[in-house]
């Protein structure tokens, strides 16, 4: 029998809505969900895979135990008995940080990653955590906590009523957006081109997004920064400073004025490879523009001075009187929080609250640089890392220097995956369980409707029955398990201490519309049953627009919310500012001491002259492929070779390049062969490689993905040097060398 499921797609930040139609247990066809309150019909190539993940011969479906080198299939039971056998004396030989966690990328896209990860840090107990989030978006956790007080609170771009989007290192029209959750990003910027509005892309690469832009400017790897100070240095010698209404709430705004006196646009001219006039004239039109943002991405953060890039990127918003301004840098207060109008001012943002053991770099958010872990594990003594839970990621192709982390996760006594393939990292593993698929799960996009350009609220329910126990009860398990309750013990333990925390914590709030109600009476109102289910019910009636447990009958509940299979739109971003600020000062705070501090490294490395012998080289992503792990989707993987290395014409013919021959590319690190792209789409001096490629590697079983295996662009991408202020890895500007291959064809 034919049924039709209307779910968000999972896969990346845009949350498109899905219309799955199934016939049994067949997926018969997916296409995009016309009636998506939010995307409105629109998907790319990867949303309607769901369904070759979904059937992927390689796909887990039973835990794997490795014995004697080799995986088997598994029961759960075993599974955790293992883990309960193992794991615990472990940990009570060696301590607690003897044991490492990594989380990755997609649990940002699961209900569990985002309810159900908590109990296993609070189980695991050690300050050795890890996570891809200081391979990508750190620098602005640490610019938003320390400028409005409140790390998850990221400054979007208001797209759909924007004049001018100055984007930074950043591809939507291929990434489909980044912190910035807005389906179908690319028709959202050409809407705004066609009413007029201006869309400029910095970017070494032509990417496509500066082929569709208003205007691209190349810039040199690395030196976004400068072109920033540059324009904030403009701002204020040509009087264009204009912060409006949120005036009385700035700090810090001389020490910018002091601070970037020295960044001229002629001074920045040659380390950017951007003409003066041209800075001069982009930042009269930014500050011109009715309402205007500057946003930057993966090319902006993953540098060296990703923090104060980051910073400087807000700078400019701020001045110009674009933050929380319609159309300029907006937050979004998704329908599960709530806004209450308050006195400015909080705690503030702490980092560095704990330093990792080897070399004392400061913890960040609550987790510790990627380019700490594989020192932690290499490095004997008290507190080294023997033991690793790895949930749902890959770092050792995610993470800098991975040949190195292999070589570090080999030589650990137990290690746990999380994960629904056989990949380069899971493949070291002892244990490997595998979470359900996409469409055998219900959904709601926690992490990513939180930062939206539009106030939404969607929930799927899952497309198919499975046996295979929810990822809730596999995380509470695991949680159990590491926490020496034993492999039996019953998850329900863990699914009654999230909820009762969670109502205990809205009962004692007195900005909850639940504040001092019964919690037996709270308890008997929740008719939900699932796990998460029950959490996120109690989330959204007591949140903004919440029924408040009686309180307002057409309020928003689950129970509503599943009546509205397209999800419901509360409408566009509205002011959150001088309410939202947590800064200790109760201002925007230009200058906190972090950035000050780091200011003199960036000025000793401007004084210093740019290095011209190499090349750098920086990274980039297609519209058919998500980080590492869905190359084993035939569908996107055939047709032209992919993880090729992008070379300029000119800087082709120095070095005697041949397209389709291979060349070498090697760096402080590593080295490695790819086939040569001959294309003017890259600057001269820059070279370009994806990540997340290198699936040759002996044991993982991805069949598919082996016969495209390209190579890992983390064999170059260098440990040693890192963001100073939120400990972020460097992966763009990354100086290489490249020669030709002799004799073969790539
Ligand atoms: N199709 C697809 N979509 C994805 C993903 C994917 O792998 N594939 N991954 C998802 C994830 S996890 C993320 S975090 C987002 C990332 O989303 P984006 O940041 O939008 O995507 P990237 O393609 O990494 O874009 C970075 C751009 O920065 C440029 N760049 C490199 N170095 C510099 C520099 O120094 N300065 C400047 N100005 N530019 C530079 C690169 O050429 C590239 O065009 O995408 C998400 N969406
Ligand atoms: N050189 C370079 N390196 C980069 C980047 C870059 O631009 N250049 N980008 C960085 C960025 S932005 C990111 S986000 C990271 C990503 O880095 P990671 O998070 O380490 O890696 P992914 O490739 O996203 O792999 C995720 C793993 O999760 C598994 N998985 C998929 N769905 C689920 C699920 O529902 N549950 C569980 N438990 N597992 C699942 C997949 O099989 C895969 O093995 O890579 C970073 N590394
Ligand atoms: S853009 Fe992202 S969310 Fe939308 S269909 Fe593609 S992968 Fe899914
Ligand atoms: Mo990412």
């Amino acid at each position: 029998m034919t049924a039709t499921h209307h779910i968000t797609c999972p896969l990346c930040e845009a949350t498109c809505g899905l219309e799955v139609t199934t016939d049994g247990d067949r997926v018969v066809r997916i296409r995009g969900d016309r009636d998506d309150v939010f995307s409105k019909g629109f998907i790319c190539p990867k949303g309607s895979t769901l369904k070759q993940l979904h059937e992927d011969p390689d796909r887990l479906t039973t835990p794997m135990i490795k014995r004697d080198g080799r995986f088997q299939s598994a029961t759960w039971d075993e599974a955790f008995d293992l883990i309960a056998e193992r794991l615990p004396p472990l940990l009570e030989t060696h301590g607690r940080n003897a044991l490492g966690m990594f989380l990755g990328n997609p649990n940002v896209h699961n209900l569990a990653g985002q309810l159900y990860l908590r109990p296993i840090i609070m189980a695991a107990g050690t300050t050795n955590l890890f996570s891809a989030s200081t391979v990508d978006q750190m620098p602005k956790h640490v610019t938003s906590g320390l400028m409005w007080g409140n790390a998850n609170a990221f400054p979007l771009p208001d797209i759909d009523r924007s004049d001018y989007v100055l984007m930074l290192g950043a591809n939507p029209y291929v990434s489909n957006g980044s912190l910035a959750t807005a389906p179908d990003f690319p028709g959202r910027l050409d809407a705004l081109m066609e009413r007029g509005g201006t869309l400029v892309a910095v970017d070494p690469r032509r990417s496509k997004t500066a082929q569709k832009a208003s205007e691209h400017i190349a810039i040199k790897p690395g030196s976004d920064v400068y072109l920033l100070l540059a324009m904030i240095n403009v701002c204020h010698t040509d009087g264009l400073i204009e912060v409006g209404r949120l005036a009385p709430h700035v700090s810090g705004l001389e020490w910018v004025a002091e601070a970037t006196a020295g960044f001229t646009p002629e001074t920045v001219a040659e380390r950017t490879g951007i003409d003066a006039a041209t800075i001069r004239r982009l930042t009269h039109d930014f500050a011109a523009a009715p309402s205007a943002v500057a946003y930057g991405r993966m090319g902006a953060h993953t540098v060296e001075f990703g923090a104060i890039t980051s910073w400087a990127t807000d700078v400019l918003n701020v001045i110009t009187g674009n933050l929380d301004r319609p159309g300029g840098a907006m937050f979004c207060a998704p329908p599960w929080i709530r806004t209450p109008d308050r006195e400015p001012g909080g705690r503030g943002y702490q980092i560095g609250r704990w330093t990792s053991r080897v070399n004392n770099l400061p913890e960040v958010n609550g987790e510790l640089p990627s380019v700490a872990l594989a020192d932690e594990i290499e490095t004997p003594g008290e507190g080294q890392i023997k033991a690793m839970i790895v949930v749902g990621g890959n770092p050792i192709r995610s993470y800098p220097n991975s040949e190195r982390l292999d070589a570090a996760f080999s030589s650990l006594d137990f290690m746990i995956s999380v994960d629904p393939y056989i990949t380069e990292t899971s493949r070291l593993a002892d244990v490997i369980l595998p979470p359900r698929s996409a469409l055998e799960r219900t959904h709601f996009d926690l992490a990513f409707l939180a930062n939206a350009v539009r106030v939404v609220a969607n929930y799927s329910e899952a497309v198919f029955d499975t046996d295979a126990p929810n990822d809730c009860d596999l995380h509470a398990r695991l949680a159990l398990a590491v926490g020496g309750f034993g492999s039996t013990a019953d998850p329900q333990v863990i699914h009654d201490q999230l909820l009762d925390g969670l109502i205990d914590r809205e009962i004692a709030n007195t900005d909850s519309p639940i504040h001092g109600r019964d919690k037996d009476d709270i308890l008997a109102a929740i008719a939900e049953t699932g796990p998460a289910e029950r959490l996120l019910d109690v989330q959204l009636r007591t949140g903004r627009f919440g029924e408040g447990f009686g309180k307002d009958p057409d309020g928003l509940s689950l129970a509503k919310l599943r009546k509205h299979p397209h999800g419901i739109d509360f409408g566009p971003l509205t002011e959150r500012m001088p309410a939202m600020l947590k800064t200790a000062s109760g201002t925007i705070e230009l200058a906190p001491e972090p950035i000050v501090t780091d200011f003199d490294r960036l000025r000793d490395s401007f004084a210093q002259p740019a290095a011209t012998d190499s090349l750098l080289l920086v990274g980039r992503r297609h519209l058919r492929s998500n980080n590492s792990w869905m190359h084993n989707v035939k569908v996107l993987v055939k047709g032209k070779e992919r993880c090729t290395l992008q070379v300029h014409p000119t800087d082709a013919a120095r070095l005697g390049l041949v397209h389709g021959n291979a060349a070498t590319v090697s760096s402080r690190v590593g080295a490695v062969q790819a086939p040569v792209e001959v294309t003017d789409d890259v600057m001269c001096g820059v070279v370009s490689l994806p990540h997340g490629w290198g699936h040759d590697a002996p044991g993982a079983r991805l069949s598919v993905a082996a016969e495209h295996a390209g190579v890992n662009s983390n064999e170059l991408t260098d440990d040693s040097v890192w963001c100073r202020v939120s400990g972020n890895a460097v992966l763009n500007a990354i100086p290489v060398e490249v020669q030709p291959v002799a004799g073969t064809v790539g």
